[in-house]
């Protein structure tokens, strides 16, 4: 049996509408879940980004924040506690990852410039072209195999990377990003062993190795369980090797700090720093607050290492890899091994008769919702198809996934009962189910506020 390691304090009330209520609220909202009212849904798996259940000493925390405008002791606080678990000699909070990413691209990357990753999420992706560079995804090729056991699939491709800075050399290679776990690509994580090729890789070629650690505490645990040397480390210890590693990071709080909004750049070179600064000033606030509450840094700091204490992580990653075991046992096909954070449906294997134009993921996450009023969403070709600017041609990713993302927590085994369910009685009649087209929304970020019509 599973020892859990919390009891539940405060309860959010949720409800299940009719059917007739679901298809009227999704025809309303063009099929894209997003544009739901949240009150309509009953198990949101959406994300699990800034969806956490606070602890008890996190909102007690809230209480004794600083909200000087410069040099709040909630600041410092939060301070102690990235230096003792990150160790960057630099940091500024910022309102979200994404403004960390836009402070760090805009101010590194030129036009023209190549930005390898493992994989980029969303954002990262957008906000390396919006700085007039190209994200380039170099996660080993296992990644793309969905069904086979491999226990770092999020792993880059170290030597895909060395001949990419050789071909364009490594002046046009303004950083090297490695996301962990791999959000895209299944919420996979990184090895050490790999951590350590990419930064020996980037110090060679003196290009600055940034970690998107948005979910870092999650892939410390399965360094933990599947590394070989690491059975024995706490969390923090491997937090501190992997990050001792890098250059810097770019974080949002709103994963792995439990925390319902913040984010953090942080680095070890001081100009960087300072040029960042500027940015920070400009568009998110004085670097003491950096686009957050005082209150914000308080529960930042505290979630951080909650985040990292192992009967937590222990019980995050089972809840996670039991709802994954559970659709396996019913023959859904998923992404393996299991992720961190989310369960990844292959929308392939899952609806294999509507081709990738007719976006099959978002034919099943509409499915989801009328189903059983379980909200997910579709990493697949809304998200990351583009078309060609020489040929005209759309080019469609090689993952078309459903992610069932977990908010920590948040929900329990009933919950997750009614998740199965649903995608049984889907999986039932799926063979009738139609693919859609997209009637609106265009650009990297269009599945945000994109509206389909049912084909
Ligand atoms: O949502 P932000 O701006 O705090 O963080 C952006 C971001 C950066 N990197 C990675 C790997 C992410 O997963 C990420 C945000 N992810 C969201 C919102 C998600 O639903 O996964």
């Amino acid at each position: 049996m599973a020892f859990k390691p919390y009891k539940i304090k405060v309860v959010e009330p949720i409800k299940l509408l009719s059917r007739a209520e679901r298809e009227e609220r999704l025809k309303e909202a063009g099929y894209n879940v997003f544009r739901l009212r949240a009150e309509d849904i009953y198990i949101d798996l959406l994300t699990d980004s800034g969806t956490g259940a606070m602890s008890q000493a996190q909102w007690g925390a809230l209480m004794v924040g600083d909200e000087s405008y410069a040099g709040a002791r909630s600041f410092y606080r939060l301070e102690r506690a990235v230096k003792e678990i990150f160790g960057f000699k630099y940091f500024m909070p910022t309102h979200q990852g994404r403004a960390a990413e836009h402070i760090l691209f805009s101010t590194l990357v030129k036009p023209g410039d190549i930005v390898p990753n493992n994989m980029h999420f969303d954002t990262t992706r957008a906000n390396v072209l919006a700085a007039g560079g190209q994200p380039v995804d170099l996660v080993i090729e296992d990644a793309y195999d969905l069904t086979t056991e491999h226990p770092f699939k999020g792993n880059m491709n170290v030597s895909a990377l060395e001949t990419l800075i050789k071909e364009h050399g490594h002046e046009h290679v303004p950083l090297i990003m490695l996301t962990i776990t791999n959000n895209s690509g299944g919420g996979q994580p990184v090895s050490l062993q790999n951590i350590r090729a990419v930064s020996e890789l980037a110090r060679a070629h003196k290009i600055p190795f940034f970690l998107d650690a948005c979910r870092f505490a999650e892939n410390c645990f399965f360094i933990k369980e599947r590394e070989p040397g690491y059975a024995q480390k706490q969390p923090i210890e491997i937090a501190r090797e992997i990050f001792s590693l890098a250059d810097g990071m770019t974080f949002s709080a709103k994963k792995d700090a439990i925390a319902n909004i913040g984010g953090l750049l942080a680095m070890n070179d001081e100009d960087l720093y300072w040029r960042c600064v500027q940015k920070l000033i400009l568009f998110e606030g004085f670097p003491t607050y950096g686009g957050l509450a005082g209150r914000d840094l308080e529960a930042i700091a505290v979630g951080l290492y909650e985040a990292l204490d192992e009967d937590y992580l222990r019980d995050r990653i089972g809840q996670t890899r039991s709802l994954g075991e559970h659709l396996k046992a019913e023959r859904i096909p998923i992404v393996e091994p299991i992720g961190g954070h989310a369960v990844y449906i292959d929308a392939l294997r899952f609806l294999p008769h509507i081709p990738q134009r007719e976006f099959p993921a978002q034919a099943l996450v509409i499915e989801l919702y009328r189903e059983g009023g379980v909200r997910a969403v579709e990493i697949g070709s809304t998200m990351f198809a583009r078309r060609d600017e020489r040929t005209g041609q759309e080019i469609y990713p090689k993952l078309e996934l459903v992610r069932l993302a977990i908010p920590r927590r948040v929900y329990t085994q009933e919950h997750f009962d009614h998740v199965v369910e649903t995608l049984k009685k889907i999986q039932e009649r799926r063979d009738a189910i139609r693919g859609v087209k997209l009637i609106f929304g265009e650009g990297p970020l269009r599945h945000f506020i994109a509206r389909f019509a049912p084909l």
